[in-house]
């Protein structure tokens, strides 16, 4: 399977969050990337590619202007403006009965985020930018046959909305993959104008397989039918995000019915999660999508510091081999993993699992 990766996530390395009343380090770290890198590598799964550039077009085809203008230059100006070096912390958010836009840069940090977690700091734009560009050249490679793609996006995308960052996440680079396959054609590409002729496709499925919900990808395409969103995830009821996610969210207006959730209890194991999975499948097949959008975070593993599903390292290669059923062109995007130890393997699991079906 095609694997796109880059090393500019490397650039984007904040020390510290504020976790759970204490300054921790933080735990979306480059080493999470680099060890997916290397089990893809020792387990022959390639090639391995670098991203091409699609420059901001389809970025700004779901992201406000201000948000991406405010990400791109919000580390130079917090500095300028005296802010620490370690990176733009929000200190105030703009919650009920008190909204107003500010002027003032550290307190667009909060107007832009809805929690801590997603730290600007030196090189995070450039590495917010290239991960969509991986997700961008991982859908181009399977809109044009490859079959399958991998994007090993850091940061993560998913709980990132047209104008808000958090949960580690800033660009939602899933959602701008999915939304480029719905409308290719309409979107022109810096380095590919002979794709601007492609005739845009009719239905694409989300797939988010993180254990936590995919708060700005359900958002993103809340109204819209062309995008189907299925996400299972820890029931918000105890689980981050919290303020999404539940069952009884399934779209509004043209998109009523083309949001799906399966928010789950504590402990769920494999055999569980897999009818769960199969459940979530029946209703992506319904839709009848031409392009399947993978949102793969493997924090759904027993050892992992933030879920709290129980999912053994033998889940994994079956959940591939579900998605593979489907038989579609796939574009698997990397979101969550925190157990380190077993983030490479079990990443490897899912994509050798679906590729041997
Ligand atoms: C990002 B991804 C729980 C705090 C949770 C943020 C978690 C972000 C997860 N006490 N903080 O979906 O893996
Ligand atoms: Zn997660």
């Amino acid at each position: 399977m095609l694997i796109v990766s880059s090393d500019h996530h490397l650039q984007h390395h904040p020390e510290l969050e504020f976790f759970e009343g204490e300054l921790k380090r933080y735990h979306d770290t480059p080493e999470r990337a680099s060890i997916v890198l290397a089990a893809l590598r020792e387990a022959g799964v390639g090639p391995i590619i670098p991203p091409q550039d699609y420059g901001l077009t389809p970025i700004l085809a779901l992201h406000s202007p201000d948000y991406v203008d405010y990400l791109q230059h919000a580390y130079q100006r917090w500095v300028a403006d005296g802010g620490i070096a370690a990176g733009v912390y929000p200190d105030s958010f703009p919650v009920r009965r008190m909204s107003r836009r500010p002027a003032k840069l550290s307190a667009l940090a909060g107007f832009y985020a809805f929690d801590l977690t997603a730290i600007i700091a030196a090189g995070t734009w450039e590495a917010a930018y290239y991960a969509a560009q991986c997700a961008l050249t991982a859908a181009h490679r399977v809109r044009d046959g490859a079959g399958a793609a991998f994007a090993l996006c850091r940061p993560p995308g998913h709980h990132a909305h047209a104008d808000l960052c958090g949960g580690y996440c800033f660009l939602n680079n899933a959602a701008i993959a999915a939304n480029w396959l719905a409308s290719a054609g309409s979107v022109s590409l810096k380095e590919d104008a002979a794709l601007a002729s492609h005739p845009p496709t009719q239905r694409i499925a989300m797939f988010d397989i993180d254990f936590h919900h995919g708060n700005g990808s359900q958002d993103l395409f809340y109204e819209r039918s062309d995008v189907l969103f299925v996400s299972i995830h820890g029931d918000p009821d105890r689980q981050y995000p919290y303020y999404l996610g539940a069952a009884t969210e399934t779209g509004s207006g043209e998109g009523v019915g083309y949001t799906v959730n399966y928010p789950l209890d504590a402990g769920i194991t494999d055999d569980r999660y897999l009818q769960v999975l199969r459940l979530a499948i029946e209703r992506i097949a319904r839709h009848q999508p031409e392009f399947l959008v993978v949102s793969l975070g493997v924090d759904t593993f027993a050892g992992d510091p933030f879920g709290d599903f129980q999912l053994t390292a033998a889940a994994y290669p079956r959940i591939g081999a579900e998605i593979a059923q489907l038989n579609l062109p796939t574009v698997f995007i990397m979101e969550g993993g925190y157990a380190i130890e077993q983030l490479g393997r079990n990443v490897a699991g899912v994509l050798i699992g679906f590729q041997t079906k």
